[in-house]
């Protein structure tokens, strides 16, 4: 076996992440053992972790460049929704979150969209990263999802856009944050603000009115990664400014393993180019 088949068939998390800060390569015992039970615990407690310069510099230079450049082919998307994801429910008292919508505009690539040779896909589909997420949460098992659309987005904030508030359709959600913005563009929670049971109105209401001492918010440069139950923390981000996009990676995650969304959902958050690849599979010809 020569040097190049060694680092061809080597796990990419090995090239990418700054191994000395974050040992994820040996979670079993010594020093990352120990590591891993600092984040198990931050995540159980507090239903967050966030890595700061997780992935080396030079690494996150060729990452941002790489997702930048797929950018032009990306889809802007103008997205409505209440916080939980549906439209309007006008039964709903008249002042619950489900009669209130809020809409932004993304610049979003999907997972099919960001080919298979980038260093972002072979991050995600890293089985080192895959199992270090799986035992932050300290789920039985955790899959990347299976959706080809959902799996690995994405996401540019213009400078004027934000992301508007909102809950997860996943439990936990996975961002890398690949270039930050000028100013503002800082990403907001609640963290654990529901259950499947409740949830905390009163830091939900005091949010949704524009007071952000209920958030917590961090300082993340690029190269952030961070890991939150997006589903049961309301969260988004803050007005970008400046001159350049914030630009996050979305990675997703399942305890099934061929979780996928129906048509319908996807054409919802993808739009009109999914609608003609789904419309062109279902009349027999591939687009
Ligand atoms: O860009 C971020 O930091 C968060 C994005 C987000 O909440 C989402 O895509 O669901
Ligand atoms: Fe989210």
């Amino acid at each position: 076996m020569n040097d190049m088949s060694i680092t061809a068939n080597a796990d990419m998390a090995l090239n990418l992440i700054d191994l000395e800060r974050y040992p994820i390569e040996n979670l079993e015992d010594g020093e990352g053992a120990e590591f891993l039970r600092t984040c198990q615990e931050q995540m159980e407690i507090h239903g967050w972790c966030n890595f700061d310069g997780f992935i080396k510099s030079h690494a996150l230079d060729a990452l941002a460049a790489e997702s930048i450049d797929l950018l032009p082919t990306a889809e802007t998307l103008t997205i409505t929704r209440t916080i939980y994801q549906g439209s309007v429910d006008p039964s709903a008292p008249a002042d619950d979150p489900r009669r209130k919508e809020y809409t932004h505009k993304a610049t979003q690539l999907a997972d099919d969209q960001i080919p298979e040779e980038t260093l972002l896909q072979q991050l995600y589909r890293s089985p080192l990263l895959t199992s270090f997420i799986q035992q932050v949460q300290e789920k039985p098992v955790l899959y990347r999802c299976a959706d080809e659309f959902q799996a690995l987005n994405v996401v540019a904030l213009q400078p004027g856009s934000w992301h508007a508030w909102h809950y997860d359709t996943t439990e936990c959600t996975v961002t890398l944050l690949l270039q930050s913005a000028d100013k503002g563009g800082e990403f907001a929670f609640l963290p654990n603000s529901r259950t499947n049971e409740t949830e905390d109105r009163d830091a939900v209401d005091a949010l949704l009115a524009g007071d952000m001492s209920v958030a917590k918010t961090f300082s993340r440069g690029a190269g952030a990664f961070t890991l939150f139950r997006g589903g049961y923390s309301l969260h988004g981000v803050t007005q970008v400014e400046g001159d350049r996009p914030r630009v996050t990676a979305i990675l997703t995650y399942s305890e099934e393993p061929n979780a996928v969304l129906s048509d319908e959902v996807n054409i919802r958050i993808y739009g009109k180019r999914v609608e003609k690849i789904l419309a062109a599979r279902k009349a027999g010809k591939a687009l």
